[in-house]
């Protein structure tokens, strides 16, 4: 296999786009693609400033780098969850500190423990109710919209690639949760007074071009998944999203963008267009559908009981 613009050894087949590209203008697709997202979905202007949630692995790191190569002020966020497997956490934040060192990029940190005295698996163990993962998403989305407004961030970036949509849409669908669905998309809007703007500048790349682009471009990532990812349902979609992709190559791409197109024009059930009315959480003052305390103010109640997820779930 060849690279179709120079003749040189291809380093990456990418049978949707019937692609080959060698190193150096698999280095340059990659950008050109996310560049190219940001504008199709009006992700952010030049100038606007970027906070990127930062976990240390492939994809979120990648994003951050792709972000600095095309002159975005990006700035990065990593989350210590305190996950002791394995120093999961500590030496998850290692590779991000050393990303921007080697970079000059300015980033920060919130530890979870160090601000609210309590690591994700303590509080998903002293609440009934709660996984370590449903602890861990409630947690990540707050402090992530947090930092960001605080700090005056124009929109908050994550490392989500086309894989992982398409695994989410895949379950919504099934699940036909057309709430989810109506808010699943590349670009979420400020909706409501307290939200930042959110977006996914990977949405055009399948999740083993990241693993290409990470490993091409040098970038040091934690390899080990979450201790807790295991078993989860979203590995197990990847797996047999992949399985179709491998029968009919673009399959991935073309069930994420036509639902895109049908929710555009209007296709999707009437339902799923309609508001949640949102109110202030009289604690922190993020949006939450329930008048009174937000799901994660009421985390840090004593009651030891959690009757679930009043968020804003993106
Ligand atoms: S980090 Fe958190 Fe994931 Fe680990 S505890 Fe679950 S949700 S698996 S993206
Ligand atoms: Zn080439
Ligand atoms: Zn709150």
């Amino acid at each position: 296999m060849k690279c179709v613009k120079c003749g040189q050894p291809a380093v990456i087949n990418m049978r949707q786009h019937r692609l080959g590209l060698c190193a150096e203008h698999f280095l340059e697709w990659v950008p050109a693609q996310v560049e190219r997202a940001i504008e199709k979905y009006e992700m952010f202007a030049p100038g606007e400033r970027v906070l990127v949630a930062v976990s240390g692995g492939k994809d979120s790191l990648s994003l951050w780098d792709i972000l600095l190569r095309l002159g975005y002020p990006a700035e990065g966020l990593y989350i210590n969850l305190g996950i002791p497997h394995l120093e999961y956490s500590n030496v998850s934040q290692q590779k991000v500190e050393q990303f921007a060192a080697e970079r000059g990029a300015a980033f920060r940190v919130v530890n979870v423990q160090g601000e609210y005295g309590q690591t994700i698996p303590e509080i998903a163990r002293r609440k009934r109710g709660r996984t370590p993962c449903s602890t861990c998403g409630l947690v990540k989305r707050h402090i992530l919209n947090q930092v960001a407004r605080d700090g005056g961030y124009a929109v908050l970036a994550t490392g989500h690639q086309l894989d992982d949509e398409v695994a989410v849409l895949f379950q919504n669908t099934l699940h036909w949760a057309t709430g989810y669905l109506a808010r699943q998309a590349p670009t979420l809007p400020a909706s409501h007074p307290g939200l930042v703007r959110k977006v996914k500048p990977l949405i055009r790349l399948y999740e083993r071009e990241m693993a290409a682009y990470a490993l091409v471009r040098g970038i040091d990532y934690v390899y080990e998944e979450c201790p807790y990812s295991r078993g989860a349902t979203t590995l197990f979609y990847k797996s047999l999203l992949n399985q179709l992709e491998e029968a009919s190559p673009g399959a991935k791409q073309s069930f994420y963008l036509s639902f895109l197109q049908a929710r555009a024009e209007g296709h999707l059930l009437p339902e799923a267009a309609s508001e949640v009315e949102m109110h202030p959480c009289s604690r922190c003052g993020q949006s939450t559908t329930a008048p009174g305390l937000c799901a994660f103010c009421r985390l840090w109640e004593m009651d030891g009981i959690d009757h679930g997820d009043t968020e804003n779930t993106e």
